[in-house]
């Protein structure tokens, strides 16, 4: 290995062997002699070429010290990257649970829905069962069977209602216009004066306010201590003027009335004393 002075010197002999050029002295530092452009161009490729080493190694330390925080963060993010997929499929654990709960919740929902349906209290009171007819929140069946007074009252009772108890001029008409026109269609409904002569009575048991009679009704006259309405052919009658009194032995159809949950009781005979 040799020194930078030996360098100097070896490089400035073979200058002189060359083309001698006269020697000067500049500051006197530094005695200058048989310098050739050739010598500088050398010179300044060595020093180019130590400052393309020097800068190589600066660059090799630098990438060696980057590459070895980067290798450390390598492992790290492996480390990390195993956490998170172990992290994923506990996730992905927790998803397929919480889909089945849901699945589960989904098919009791389903399973509740029909259920609870007909629990529902505002659809099923507005519902009468079949041939019977709604009105005010009461359920109406026009017979098509003929009994004696107390027959008909028992027969209702057996489908859980009564004869029909009429308050209002609004019932009264709305059962009206169910009934079929004949020469003398007549029904049962629920009045009686049988305890106490013309003193009428509700099937309940309260007395007859007023009521939709006929004119000169009622009159008792064969013994009538039951009530039907009447409704002929004749268009001029009215709902409101319908009322008559009549034998309670006598075979009629009749008009039961019960509330829309009302069921019907099962076995009970169909009785009556008259
Ligand atoms: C993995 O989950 C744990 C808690 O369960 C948490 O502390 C950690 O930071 C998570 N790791 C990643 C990489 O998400
Ligand atoms: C409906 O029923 C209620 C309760 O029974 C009664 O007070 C009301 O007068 C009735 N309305 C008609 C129009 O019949
Ligand atoms: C009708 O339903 C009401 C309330 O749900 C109840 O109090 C009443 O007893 C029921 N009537 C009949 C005849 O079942
Ligand atoms: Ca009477």
């Amino acid at each position: 290995m040799t020194s930078g002075a030996d360098f100097y010197s070896q490089l400035m002999d073979e200058d002189e062997e060359d083309v001698r050029i006269p020697t000067f002295t500049s500051d006197g530092l530094w005695p200058l002699r048989g310098r050739t452009p050739g010598f500088y161009r050398l010179a300044t490729i060595c020093l180019g070429a130590l400052c393309v080493i020097l800068l190589m190694t600066i660059i090799a330390v630098a990438a060696q010290s980057e590459i070895k925080p980067e290798g450390g963060a390598a492992v790290s993010l492996e480390r990390q990257k195993q956490t998170q997929e172990a992290n994923v499929s506990v996730l992905m654990d927790t998803i397929h649970t919480l889909q089945q709960e849901k699945e589960e919740l989904l098919l009791k929902l389903s399973v509740k829905t029909p259920t609870r349906a007909p629990e529902r209290k505002t659809a099923p009171p507005v519902v009468c069962p079949t041939e019977w007819h709604l009105f005010n929140n009461s359920c109406y069946l026009i017979s098509t069977l003929s009994k004696t007074w107390s027959r008909s009252q028992g027969f209702c009772q057996n489908q859980g209602g009564h004869l029909a108890i009429i308050h209002t001029a609004e019932e009264q008409t709305f059962l009206w216009n169910l009934l079929p026109r004949g020469h003398w269609n007549s029904y049962w409904f629920g009045i009686t004066d049988g305890e106490t002569e013309n003193e009428w009575k509700w099937v309940d048991g309260r007395p007859v306010v007023g009521g939709f009679w006929e004119v000169g009704e009622p009159n008792n006259h064969i013994n009538e201590d039951c009530g039907y309405i009447v409704k002929t052919e004749v268009l001029t009658r009215v709902p409101i003027r319908s009322w008559y009194d009549a034998p309670c032995l006598m075979q009629l159809p009749f008009i039961c009335e019960k509330e829309p949950n009302a069921s019907a009781s099962t076995g009970a005979p169909v009785d009556g004393s008259l």
